[in-house]
């Protein structure tokens, strides 16, 4: 059995008895970020016809066995001020960043620092996913993570993943981290 299948199988043993978890997602960052296009690749849809969130979507998508409703908000300056009215029982954040916009790492960081205040999000684990990787152009994780000041973060689990949602790259890296947490975090 190789590495990669072990370390499937561990978290499969993980999950027994808590198959079927629900778990209540917000998936947030600036317009542009890839975050509808990240759902809809880990639901396994097409993204060639993505066009820019004016609300937002909810899906609910199976991952490591556990039900993850994740609800996908439009990330363009008008729509921001929404983002609080869907924090409340919020088990998990995830933040997109697009690793190519250098320009507006400050501006995506101190969004996301606001988000770190926010009460329904205290002490919730964040994902931070430096997406658009396949790009030339693209910042490496290590240099998004300095952009947004990640290290000054030190009241939750967080955690920075390099990924493409466009080739799928880094995604279940991703998300096996969030299992990973999840699992230890509700049992
Ligand atoms: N090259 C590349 N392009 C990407 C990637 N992810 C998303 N994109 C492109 O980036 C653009 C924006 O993607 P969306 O998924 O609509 O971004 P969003 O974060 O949902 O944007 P809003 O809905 O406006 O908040 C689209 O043209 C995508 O095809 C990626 O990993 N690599
Ligand atoms: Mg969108």
């Amino acid at each position: 059995m190789g590495e990669a299948q072990k370390g499937l199988l561990s978290v499969i043993e993980k999950l027994k008895g808590s198959t079927e978890q629900e778990v209540r997602i917000v998936l947030l960052g600036l317009d542009n970020a890839g975050k509808t296009t990240l759902l809809k690749s880990l639901a396994s849809e097409d993204v060639s016809t993505i066009t820019p969130t004016q609300g937002f979507n909810i899906k609910s998508v199976a991952s490591n066995g556990m039900k993850l409703n994740v609800w996908d908000i439009g990330g363009q300056r008008k729509i921001r001020p929404f983002w609080k009215k869907y924090l409340e029982n919020t088990d998990l954040l995830i933040y997109v960043i697009d690793s190519a916009d250098k320009k507006r790492f400050e501006e995506t960081g101190l969004e996301l620092s606001e988000l770190i205040d926010e009460e329904n999000l205290k002490g919730v684990p964040v994902l931070i996913f430096a997406n658009k990787q396949d790009l030339a152009t693209s910042s490496p994780a290590s240099e998004v993570a300095e952009g947004l000041n990640l290290h000054t973060y030190r009241d939750r689990e967080w955690q920075i993943q390099a990924c493409s949602a466009v080739s799928g790259e880094g995604v279940q890296d991703g998300m096996n981290w969030i299992c990973n947490n999840i699992v230890n975090k509700k049992k």
